[in-house]
Formats: structure tokens, sequence, C-alpha cells
């Protein structure tokens, strides 16, 4: 029986999606502020954060990310917030490294390189190694980001040298078209490898979100959820936002006798 409260992360709008595909993603940092504060008064702990330009368009300018990591400590002060170092497939690896300056508490780190749909997330070793020093050194906590085994393998080999300081926390990304399909037999597989004192949350795309939760809630972990890695509540419905996703979430981790985890809590568990 794991007795641990559940870290519910929400990845607010992430960088690919578009108002076409849904009109409910929060682009501008008063709407990512808001969709902030409605998943934390709904039980989440920690946001994942992609920013947009004036146009809706993926960015990494500095200043762009400061106004809104600036504007959601404003609104929701005390929630964990988690920067993506991933950016979108176009940006270029000095940029990725740069929005280490802003200083967020976390960061998401992802340790290979995967098909991602029909482009290509590129992270060569030397570059997630400089990532993960420079993390090391702004003490920004990583959250390893694994989209596939080969990933595991990087993930164990970056805790071994000491770029990524133990515990470690993992994030099981399944589903991504071209990468690690979302079944309970491939997160068994990456559970086996996890290091004893490492903590993980698990985030799939799509349909596969809810089951794959619950399987996370089930086997000990965490979960991540948000419009980044689905927009649907059910079966043809749009979330009308990232809280009603995380509703959801809460009725299977009260279904399965838990609780999620305060921003406090979930410091303690990753050890902030
Ligand atoms: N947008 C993807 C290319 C991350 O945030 O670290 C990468 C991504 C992972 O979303
Ligand atoms: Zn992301």
């Amino acid at each position: 029986m794991h007795q641990t409260p559940i870290i519910i992360t929400v990845a607010l709008l992430g960088a690919e999606l578009t108002r076409e595909q849904t009109p409910y993603l929060p682009l501008t940092s008063e709407e990512l502020a808001q969709s902030a504060l409605e998943c934390y008064q709904a039980g989440a702990a920690m946001v994942h954060v992609h920013v947009r330009d004036d146009l809706g368009n993926p960015t990494l300018n500095p200043n762009k990310i400061m106004e809104v990591l600036t504007k959601i400590k404003t609104v929701v002060p005390g929630l964990i917030l988690q920067l993506s170092t991933g950016g979108s497939v176009q940006d270029s690896y000095i940029d990725r490294i740069q929005v280490l300056h802003c200083q967020p508490e976390m960061a998401s780190l992802t340790t290979g390189s995967t098909n991602f749909g029909n482009d290509i997330f590129l992270n060569p070793r030397p570059f997630v190694e400089e990532l993960a020093r420079q993390m090391l050194a702004k003490k920004i906590k990583s959250e390893l980001e694994i989209f596939n085994l080969a990933m595991m393998e990087e993930a164990l080999r970056l805790i071994d040298v000491g770029l990524v300081k133990s515990p470690a926390h993992f994030d099981f990304v399944l589903g991504v078209p071209g990468a690690l399909a979302a079944s309970e037999k491939n997160l068994d597989i990456l559970l086996e490898r996890l290091p004893q004192d490492a903590t993980f949350t698990v985030a799939a795309i799509g349909k596969h979100q809810f089951p794959m939760l619950e399987l996370a809630i089930q086997k000990g972990g965490h979960v991540r959820l948000g419009m980044e890695d689905n927009i649907y509540l059910e079966k043809g419905v749009l979330a009308k936002s990232n809280a009603e996703l995380v509703n959801k979430v809460q009725v299977l981790i009260k279904q399965h006798g838990r609780c999620s985890a305060s921003p406090q809590e979930a410091r303690t568990i990753l050890g902030l």
C-alpha cells in the first residue's frame, strides 16, 4: 500500500498545440497564470511551463519566460514551477540551455533523441550533459524525461557519473508517436530499472493519459497531465481547462484511497 501523497504536475500548454486544435489552450502570461491557479485550487502541486510569443508561437525568449514565471508566482505563490528545456523541435541548443538563467525551481531534462511524430527531438549526449551540469551548478532539480528505453540508460549513466543528483525524479512520457508506446508492459520495464531512491511520474499522450496515470497511481508513482499531453476530457469532448483534467485525475486518486500532494508536500517528496 503506497501512502505518499501523489504529486499532480500540469503541463499547461506545450510547444506544439494551437488554438485551432483547442480554443481552450492558455497562451498569454495572464491565461497561463489563471490556468495554474485553477489547477492549484484543484490540487496540482507543480506546473510544467512552455512559453509563447505574442503571436502564440513557441519561444525561449528569456524576457518572455521571466514574464510568465513572474506572473504565475504572483498569482499562485508556492506552486512548483518546472520550466521546459525541451522547447520545440526547432529550438537551438544554446537557447534551450539559456532558459536556465531564469532560475526555475525545476526543469525538464530529456536524456536522448527520439522521433517525435514526424519530427526529431534532438538531444545529443554533449548537450544533455551540459544541461545537466548547468542545472547542478544552478541547483535546479531536473525532471528526467524518458521517451524511450535508451533514454533510461542515459539517465542512469548521468546519475552514475554524478551529473544528476540522487534521489532523481523521472517522468516516463509514453505514447508519443515514434517513441515508446503507452502500455503497462513498457512502464514495468522502465520501473525495473528505476533506482531504489528515485521518484517517478507518468505522462501519456492522448487517449492513453488517464489509463496510464491510473497505473502510475497503482505502482507508487505520481501523475503528469495537462493539455500538452492530452486535450480531451473524454472521447470527443475537449477539456475546457487544464483544471478539468486535474479534477478527473483527482477522482482516480480518491478511488485508490489516496490524496494529492500540496506544493509543500511535493517539495518534501522531491527533496527540493
Ligand atoms: N516540445 C517537445 C519537443 C520538454 O518540455 O522538456 C519537447 C518537450 C519536452 O515538450
Ligand atoms: Zn514540455
